[in-house]
This record gives structure tokens, C-alpha cells and sequence, in this order.
């Protein structure tokens, strides 16, 4: 006999000993994008300690998409081997192009990321950091609803050794601190550069230059790096994303090691 007393105890309790379990990370990443997906499974593979913060219900970003609702993703030779080793199928189209279907490529990396022991929570926004001289410490979040609703209610934060903004196009983690901290952000300009308009060429490669600190306890990773380095967009190849947070789980995790 089923009691439904018992089923919403053990959502409560086993929801809320996660979140308690997490209010201190070695990682916070913001977005459950590829690059997001990527760089929690990596850090996570590694051992460390990892949240995954996404706005949404579904975790995906703009994959699931593929483009323009073709839910197809095109990645190049040089970043076939991620997709390999994440168990996604993929098929060649002409040399250097590689296709795969857009719904098991990110289900399939955020069960990856999951199972290596990222802890993913939807439906949960970061809307501001915590600071301590002139670095960011932490993510301040709320429920999304809270957001959408427009309600009026105090979020909670959660500490981190370091954040990873892979919020996409609308690079949020960095603009809330150009907006908000009084110092410069470690662009040219000091702020949020943005991004250009599209060349897949130049963007592939320059989302992996840009994936780099670019706050003092923030990296970037995916499009949020080209959107933050003033790069351009590239559509719907999805290589440099994967590549993106790869590279930005190597760099955290260097940084980890450093500090033990
Ligand atoms: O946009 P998104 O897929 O980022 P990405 O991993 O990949 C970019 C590509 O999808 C595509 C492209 C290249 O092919 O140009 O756009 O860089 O995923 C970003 C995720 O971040 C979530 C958002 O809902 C999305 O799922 N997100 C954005 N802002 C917040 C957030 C926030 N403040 N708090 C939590 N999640």
C-alpha cells in the first residue's frame, strides 16, 4: 500500500540533504549547456566536487535545437573524438563534418555528467555572486519560478573555489559582475565585450582561446566565452562547445590541484 505521505517525505528529505550536501563546492557551474554538460563530467570524472546550476527544466541549452529546430548537430574531425568518448554515435557527412542526432547527444552528456557524480540541479538561478576582495567566491540562487514570477523573495548562496559561466549567448555570471563589482572585468575593454555576428571558422577557434579566467574565480566556458572576448557566434557547430568545456574543466582543475 502506497502512502503518500511517505513518497513526499523521501522527495523532501532526499532533495534538500543534496542541496545541504552541496552548499559548499569546489565547483559551481552555471548553464547545462554542451559546455556546461562537458566541463561538470570532466571536474566530476577528476573527483571533484561539482553543482550544476541550470534556469530551466530541461538541462540542454541550445542543443537540443540542433538548427533551426533540425534537431541534427554537426561537430568537426577535432571534436569527434569528445562525442567518442562520451558514446555518442556519430556519422561522417563529407570529410571533417560529423553529424549526430541532437537528443541523444545531450542526453547522453548529461547522463555522463550525472553518473560521474555532477550533481545537477534544474530549475535553480543564479542571480547574483558572492564577493570578497575583488574575487567571487560564490553563487547567490533562487528558485527559477521566483524569477519568472517576478516575486519578491531573498535568494540563498552557495560558496564555491571556483565558478564556470556557461550560460551561453547571454554570458550572466559575467555581466551581473560588470554590472555590479567595482572592478574590471580581465577583457580588453574591462567588461562584457559581446559577441559578433556569425563565422563558424573564426568562432571554433576562437572559443577555445577564450576559454580562460575571465573574473578572478570565474572562468568561461562555450559561447559565454566569445560573448565575453568580443569573438563571433558560429550556429550550429557544436565542436568548440564540447572542446570549450573540456578545456575549462582542465584549467579548474589545475587550479584545485595548485591549491592543495
Ligand atoms: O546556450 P547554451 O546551450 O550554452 P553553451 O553550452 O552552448 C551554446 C550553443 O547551445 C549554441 C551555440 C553554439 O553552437 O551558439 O547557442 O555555451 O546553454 C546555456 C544554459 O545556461 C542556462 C540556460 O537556460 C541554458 O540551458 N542559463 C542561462 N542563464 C542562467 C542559466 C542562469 N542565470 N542561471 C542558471 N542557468
Amino acid at each position: 500500500m502506497l502512502d503518500e505521505v511517505v513518497i513526499t517525505r523521501a522527495i523532501v528529505k532526499r532533495y534538500f540533504d543534496k542541496l545541504n550536501d552541496h552548499l559548499e563546492v569546489e565547483v559551481a557551474i552555471v548553464g547545462g549547456g554542451p559546455a556546461g554538460l562537458v566541463a561538470a563530467k570532466k571536474l566530476a570524472s577528476a573527483g571533484h566536487k561539482v553543482a550544476l546550476f541550470e534556469r530551466k527544466l530541461s538541462v540542454g541549452g541550445g542543443m537540443w535545437g540542433g538548427g533551426m529546430m533540425m534537431n541534427e548537430i554537426v561537430v568537426q574531425a577535432e571534436a569527434k573524438r569528445v562525442l567518442d568518448e562520451f558514446g555518442v554515435d556519430c556519422h561522417e557527412f563529407q570529410p571533417g563534418y560529423y553529424t549526430a542526432d541532437s537528443v541523444l547527444a545531450i542526453s547522453t552528456l548529461c547522463s555522463q555528467a550525472a553518473k560521474a557524480g555532477a550533481t545537477i540541479f534544474n530549475l535553480v538561478s543564479m542571480e547574483d555572486v558572492v564577493i570578497r576582495d575583488q574575487r567571487v567566491i560564490g553563487l547567490v540562487i533562487n528558485w527559477s519560478a521566483v524569477e519568472m514570477g517576478g516575486l519578491h523573495v531573498d535568494p540563498l548562496t552557495i560558496k564555491a573555489d571556483w565558478v564556470i559561466d556557461a550560460t551561453g549567448h547571454d554570458s550572466e555570471v559575467l555581466r551581473v559582475i560588470a554590472r555590479k563589482v567595482d572592478a574590471r572585468l580581465l577583457t580588453e575593454s574591462g567588461g562584457v565585450m559581446g559577441e559578433k555576428s556569425l563565422w563558424a571558422e573564426a568562432a571554433e577557434l576562437s572559443t577555445i582561446d577564450n576559454t580562460k579566467e575571465a573574473f578572478p574565480g570565474v572562468f568561461t566556458a562555450g559561447m559565454c566565452a566569445n560573448a565575453v572576448f568580443g569573438s563571433y557566434r558560429m550556429g550550429p557547430v557544436f565542436g568548440g562547445m564540447l572542446l570549450s568545456g573540456e578545456k575549462a574543466a582542465q584549467e579548474v582543475a589545475t587550479r584545485l590541484g595548485a591549491a592543495q
